[in-house]
């Protein structure tokens, strides 16, 4: 039996709504949120990306040639992401360089602990990241200024392609995968569902 990205969001619905619909992001769209949990989340997410970059390099190591041109283009759009976030700390007045809180530490962890799975369980991980992001910052519909800008960078239609690209490849990884490798793709899955949630609730919890 194979397994499929569908067949994930089917069978962990609840977990899957749980990582993408949070006050965090409802509030980012009534133009309630407070400073300092934005902030917080904006700090915390760069150094998320820093580790993800890696995460990514070391998924095209492994990847088949067929998937390289989706995953170039993903590791070329990250350099301007980084930028891009280097950009609105400064706007913001933000340093970058701050430790890691233990929320945002354990993800990365998991990141990097993610190099030692066959690359069907790398690639369900690397689409379940970047759905969340695709789907959690689109479902709570048009945000206000200054969050737009944030909302529009991982909802808009190129990034959704992008995504949807993503899904492909794992399905096709997926496709003749083992038994063994198809659970640890779900475990994979299952782990991102629910440290996306506690992301958002890390940056969530910061306000005074
Ligand atoms: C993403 C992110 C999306 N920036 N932060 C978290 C906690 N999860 C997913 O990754 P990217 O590289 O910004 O598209």
């Amino acid at each position: 039996m194979s397994l499929s990205c569908n067949q994930l969001l089917e069978k962990h619905r609840q977990l899957w709504h749980e990582a993408t619909v949070h006050p965090f992001l409802t509030q980012c769209q009534q133009g309630t949120i407070k400073a300092e949990q934005f902030n917080t989340w904006l700090v915390q997410d760069y150094q998320f990306v820093l580790e993800f970059t890696r995460m990514l390099a070391r998924i095209v190591a492994i990847a088949p040639q067929s998937d390289f041109d989706i995953l170039l283009s993903g590791l070329s759009a990250i350099k301007d992401e980084l930028n891009w976030f280097q950009a609105k700390a400064s706007e913001r007045s933000l340093y970058l360089d701050v430790p890691k809180q233990p929320t945002c530490a354990e993800y990365c962890d998991y990141m990097h602990s993610l190099a030692l799975s066959p690359y069907p369980v790398q690639s369900t991980a690397l689409w379940g990241i970047e759905f969340a992001y695709n789907q959690g910052w689109q479902l709570p519909g048009t945000m206000p200024a200054p969050y737009s800008e944030f909302a529009d960078r991982w909802g808009n239609p190129g990034f959704t392609e992008y995504v949807k690209q993503l899904e492909r490849l794992a399905d096709i990884s997926l496709e003749t995968a083992s038994e063994t490798i198809q659970e640890q793709a779900e475990e994979a899955f299952v782990t991102v569902a629910k440290l996306e949630k506690d992301f958002w609730q890390m940056a969530f919890n910061s306000a005074q």
